[in-house]
């Protein structure tokens, strides 16, 4: 951990950066919530193991996922889709655990978005080499409902583009206990996460896990 996250982790601030009208990055936002979040997401992983899934066009995603809460998002060679059940065990998909809930509102609250009520949590696993490209996330319903992606595990390069695939991207470095909140006018942005570097985390191990909460149905 760095000296800035370990001083976060004890005074519960973060520092929030706003990095496009609508999009902020709150610095360490998740270290103070850090040792319920790692349990609960044991539990939910435990329930609904992370699995490769398969894009519309046929390829075998880097990133792993699994899901909680009554959606979850999944894809397959018949397209994208939030879905109350897991297709690899037939059940619904775990509960969203308190602590993933409270860590999720805090976060919208804290930039601005008062209401938000996550009903989905999509949980991507990243190894060394993963990689996600440019998308727009599209699939929900209400676009005026913000989304919160919070990272663990080893640092990644977030990609943050315009409203065109085309558009310049900025890089944002996210690190362990990161959270990053957008809505409003950056609702529809693209983004992606490039390529992860070699590393091990000291929790997680050679492995960064994101969660994104959204308002799906
Ligand atoms: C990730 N995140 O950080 C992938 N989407 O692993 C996303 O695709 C994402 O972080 C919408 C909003 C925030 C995100
Ligand atoms: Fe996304």
């Amino acid at each position: 951990m760095s000296g800035v996250g370990s001083l976060f982790a004890e005074t519960h601030e973060a520092a929030r950066e706003e990095i496009a009208p609508g999009a902020f990055v709150l610095r360490g936002f998740a270290l103070s919530m850090g040792t319920a979040v790692l349990g609960a997401l044991r539990e939910v992983t435990a329930a609904a193991p992370f699995r490769n899934m398969v894009t519309p066009g046929g390829y075998r995603m880097s990133v792993a996922m699994t899901n909680c809460g009554a959606l979850g998002w999944v894809t397959d060679r018949n397209g994208y889709r939030y879905d109350s059940v897991d297709p690899e065990s037939g059940k619904k998909w775990p509960a969203m655990p308190g602590a993933f809930r409270e860590l999720a509102e805090r976060a919208a609250a804290e930039a601005g978005f008062r209401e938000f009520r996550p009903d989905a949590c999509l949980i991507n696993r990243y190894e060394p080499e993963a990689k996600l490209s440019l998308h727009q996330d599209k699939d929900e319903r209400d676009f005026t409902q913000p989304i919160v992606s919070v990272s663990l595990g080893i640092p990644a390069i977030f990609l943050f583009g315009g409203f065109v695939r085309g558009d310049k991207t900025q890089r944002v470095p996210l690190e362990h206990g990161d959270v990053v909140v957008w809505g409003g006018p950056a609702r529809l942005r693209y983004h992606g996460v490039m390529t992860l570097k070699e590393d091990e985390h000291p929790l997680l191990g050679r492995m960064r896990v994101n969660l994104t909460f959204r308002t799906a149905g």
